[in-house]
């Protein structure tokens, strides 16, 4: 347990129905006690009304829950009070506790005493960040999985198979004499194939899941006029890009992170592609072929009045190696005897949609969760991990390709069990069994204070 007792509010500094202070440590108790009217009531996890004073004056009305240590979040004494949310009020009962042998705290505070009290290990606390951060669904599904501990059950599996391993070499050293072999140079190479299989995999799926929290990079493409930015505003639900019936319109990208699908995309409004003399419009459509060759996934729009024009087809044609979904536009001036005629004369599969009216929303919102489900397979079944994790993960590899060719070189045991060893203390730093102080400063100081 640390010494000193902290205070900082766990709520926005904004006028709000209700703010929540907390407190932790040692003092909770008793400045509770000297600052609420109703200090009778202050019993563990009960939630007692009454005031803050500060002499005869009543600072607020509050609820206050005193949480005994280590039946708490951080797992020391705790004390949180739900006071009307005006920052006025949260900063004067903030102050009365400073005069009670209670300091400010630092940002991730109170997470680290949790992770330092082992309340919770460094992934979970992680997760509590990135819950708190996340964008998406998929993002807050991740988090509480991660949260309840889904990182860390992969990470011990992995790390299980290595102690066991080196266990078993270790055997293997002491009875040397009796000539027992517990694990044979063949066996050693095998199960470690299958931890490297294992971390790769690990690996593989944090990649996806950065990959995926970062956003998906979905671009709006065509001629001009053909309802690009009419589609944007579509799906971002406000009228973000300029619309008119002038070809041309649009020249700089315009970009908007939005979520579709449960899953955050960002999606990119174009110049419209053409011959033109016009400067500006020339360097917008050299800018919209350059973020195109970037993009996971393109929007080809088509006028469904004008058809699939030649101009049409040699844009088309310069997607070939991207993903695209052909999106028909203004369906409202055409009959659907005319989409079904272009469907098969042009042999795509287009979806009809009316950026103007919003036919068609649903349907092509589908077809660009498809497409992410597809191209991020199995994007349910990753992680999200942090620069951090993702260079542990490279560093094991590399510790057992080296542990697979001592094996292979039928090293020593001595010399492998070093190497296995060397790898479950990397291991261990993804969760914080093992963590020097620098690391665990640089995770919690990007919490936010209160936290
Ligand atoms: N009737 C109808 N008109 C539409 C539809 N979508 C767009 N328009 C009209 O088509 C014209 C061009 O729309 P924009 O969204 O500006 O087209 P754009 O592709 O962004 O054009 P540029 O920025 O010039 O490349 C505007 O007059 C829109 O109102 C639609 O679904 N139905
Ligand atoms: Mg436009």
């Amino acid at each position: 347990m640390l010494e000193d007792t902290i205070c900082a509010p766990a709520t926005a500094p904004v006028n709000s129905s209700l703010s929540i202070i907390r407190i932790s440590g040692p003092e909770s108790y008793r400045a509770a006690y000297s600052l609420f009217t109703s200090r009778k009531k202050i019993a563990h996890r009960f939630a007692a009304y009454g005031s803050i004073v500060s002499g005869d004056e009543v600072i607020d009305d509050v609820i206050l829950v005193y949480y005994k240590g280590p039946s708490s979040f951080t797992g020391e004494d705790m004390v949180e009070i739900f006071c009307h949310g005006n920052p006025i009020i949260v900063s004067r009962i903030m102050k009365l506790f400073f005069s009670h042998g209670v300091r400010a705290a630092q940002p991730g505070e109170f997470s680290k005493r949790a992770f330092l009290n082992g309340k919770m290990d460094l992934t979970e606390a992680e997760a509590i960040n990135s819950l708190i951060n996340a964008r998406s669904d998929w993002e807050i599904k991740r988090s509480l999985e991660q949260m309840h501990g889904s990182l860390t059950k992969a990470v011990d599996d992995i790390r299980n198979n290595v102690i066991i391993l080196k266990a078993d070499l270790e055997a293997g050293i002491d009875f040397i004499d009796q000539d027992i072999e517990f694990v044979s140079y063949e066996r050693g190479i095998e199960i470690s194939e299958s931890v490297r299989v294992k971390l790769s995999d690990f690996l593989k799926r944090c990649v996806t899941g950065e990959r995926v929290s970062r956003g998906v990079d979905v671009i709006l493409a065509g001629r001009p006029n053909v309802g690009k930015s009419s589609l944007l505003n579509l799906i971002l639900n406000e009228e973000r890009a300029i619309v008119s019936d002038i070809p041309g319109t649009t020249r700089d990208l315009i970009r908007e992170t939005v979520q579709v699908g449960g899953v955050r995309i960002n999606l990119t409004d174009t110049a419209g592609i053409a011959s033109t003399d016009d400067d500006i419009e020339k360097i917008g459509i050299e800018r919209t072929k350059r973020k195109i060759a970037d993009a996971s996934l393109v929007l080809a729009v088509i006028d469904g009045v004008a058809g699939v024009t030649d101009e049409d087809k040699e844009i088309l044609s310069s997607f070939k190696d991207k993903k695209i979904i052909y999106v028909l536009n203004k369906v409202d001036l055409i009959d659907n005897v005319k989409v079904d005629a272009l469907r098969r004369e042009e042999r795509l599969n287009f979806i009809p949609v009316s950026a103007k009216f919003g036919n068609g929303f649903r349907e092509l919102e589908k077809a660009i969760s498809e497409v992410i489900n597809s191209e991020f397979v199995d994007y349910d079944n990753s992680f999200l991990a942090d620069a951090r994790i993702t260079g542990i993960l490279s560093d094991s590899i590399v510790i057992i390709e080296r542990v697979i060719s001592l094996f292979g070189r039928k090293e020593l045991p001595e010399i492998i069990a070093f190497d296995l060893n060397e790898l479950v203390d990397k291991l261990s730093e993804i969760t914080g069994e093992i963590s020097p102080d620098d690391i665990l400063g640089s995770i919690f100081s990007r919490f936010c204070i209160g936290k």
